[in-house]
């Protein structure tokens, strides 16, 4: 990890700052199966772990989180922590996809770099870079495109992630779009390409050593796109991207790169590995389609950044693991998000999804955050029940019970179930 001394810099830079402020993808279907086969595991009723099973541990700056994977590491939030809007940083979740990953990071000699389709290309210091740009504060929800992964029926190859591979920050950065209008982005450039500084082999076959991902330079979500240099009022955690990130509300965290260092303007697509063949999903709405549409080879594909994160909300409490009782209230609570609208409505079941109340929404962080929602709830009988929670937003796309599939395991958003059980007092 850093050195403190940095650390202290760090904080003396971002307090001047703040003054200022008021997988490879899926070659072949892994397994096939029947409908109904599907339904047991994902279909109405089913109660999948709500995280991933991986075992707890503890990296540095970090409280213990479930690993998937050593290297790269990965590392998911597990269920308790997504009481609050805001996920601690200490609890966030971790991805990477390549096996060194930075340790520490001198301030000092550290640059951000603007090159390629500029009129003047530059370097920016970490001091120029908080110096220069009006700071801006911002909630988002960082969400890995294949968070839930491992509801996918048939099974998708990459990590099987619960739903724990997301979360919910307020990021204290400087706007993209400052940046490239004083480097002078040229008319000429078409896709703007962000690296940081990790390397090594990943899963290319033939190994760039580099992750690098690219969005349109007429893309909307770069005017809001904000280079965080602070995550809930604190410097990032060094695994999720010190000294700065980006971070690009609305989209999945595929294109918040960590330890940002480069920018290029280029004058053709990015064809690298991370944006083809991997991180893309079906060019069908939803990004759904079939193993065997699949199999046809005529499912064209588009990169995940051409869309935005789909309505999701999730139940938190209660979580199954003790009974409740017949009479006595409970809260039923979580969160809910949309990169395609704010939320405008969360709605519970607690039939299992025939009837549903509207529940009481929390408070209100912005379009990109997590909205906390509550529904007071007294059991009536005995027995088993089974909880539903959906979302619906200013866009007006509401959850339903469908499970999308696609190579990739991207985009999961069917609406979420808890069973529980009530005993008689
Ligand atoms: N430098 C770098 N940035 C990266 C990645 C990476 O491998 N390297 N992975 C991306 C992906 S796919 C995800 S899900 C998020 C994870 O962010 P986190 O580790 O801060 O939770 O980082 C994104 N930014
Ligand atoms: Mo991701």
């Amino acid at each position: 990890m850093h050195d403190p001394m940095h650390r202290r810099r760090l904080l003396g830079l971002v307090g001047a700052a703040t003054a200022a402020l008021a997988t490879r993808p899926a070659r072949a279907v892994v397994s096939m199966q029947t409908q109904a086969a599907q339904d047991a595991f994902t279909g109405p009723g089913a109660n999948p772990y709500w995280n991933s099973v991986g075992p707890y541990v503890s990296y540095p700056q970090k409280l213990p989180l479930q690993r998937l994977t050593d290297r790269p590491i990965q590392l998911e939030t597990p269920r308790q922590y997504f009481r609050e809007a805001f996920t601690p940083n200490a609890a966030f979740f971790v991805r990477y996809h390549l096996p060194v990953t930075p340790n520490e990071i001198d301030l000092a000699a550290w640059r951000l770099s603007l090159s390629g389709a500029f009129a003047h290309p530059v370097e920016f210091s970490f001091e120029q870079l908080i110096r220069t740009f009006k700071p801006v504060t911002l909630a988002a929800v960082n969400q890995c495109s294949g968070n839930s992964r491992s509801r996918f029926q048939p099974r998708v190859p990459g990590g099987q992630w619960g739903n724990g591979a997301m979360g919910n920050a307020l990021w204290t950065g400087v706007r993209l779009r400052d940046l490239l209008e004083r480097a002078g982005l040229q008319r000429s450039a078409t896709w703007i390409q962000f690296e940081g500084l990790d390397r090594g082999v990943g899963a290319d076959d033939k190994p760039s050593g580099r992750f690098m991902k690219s969005l349109p330079a007429g893309d909307a979500s770069l005017d809001r796109a904000v280079i965080a240099f602070l995550m809930n009022g604190e410097p990032l955690p060094m695994l999720n991207g010190f000294p700065v990130r980006l971070v690009v509300p609305g989209k999945f965290a595929t294109y918040w790169t960590k330890h940002l260092s480069f920018i290029r303007a280029l004058t053709h697509e990015d064809d690298n590995f991370w944006m083809k063949p991997a991180y893309r999903i079906p060019d069908t709405p939803g990004g759904d389609t079939t193993p065997q549409a699949m199999a046809s080879g005529k499912i064209r594909s588009v990169p995940i950044g051409t869309v935005d994160m789909p309505v999701r909300s999730f139940i938190v409490d209660p979580d199954g693991s003790v009974p409740l009782v017949r009479g006595l209230p409970t809260q039923i609570r979580g969160v809910a998000f949309s990169g395609q609208g704010a939320v405008a409505k969360v709605e519970v079941s607690t039939d299992g999804g025939r009837s549903w109340k509207r529940a009481h929404l929390g408070q209100d962080h912005g379009p990109y955050s997590f909205r906390t929602y509550s529904h007071a709830w007294t059991p009536p009988a005995a027995g088993r029940f089974t909880l539903a929670v959906r979302a619906t937003d200013r866009a007006g796309h509401v959850q339903t019970d469908h499970g999308v599939w696609n190579p990739g395991g991207y985009l999961w958003n069917r609406i979420e179930r808890q069973d529980v059980t009530v005993l008689s007092a």
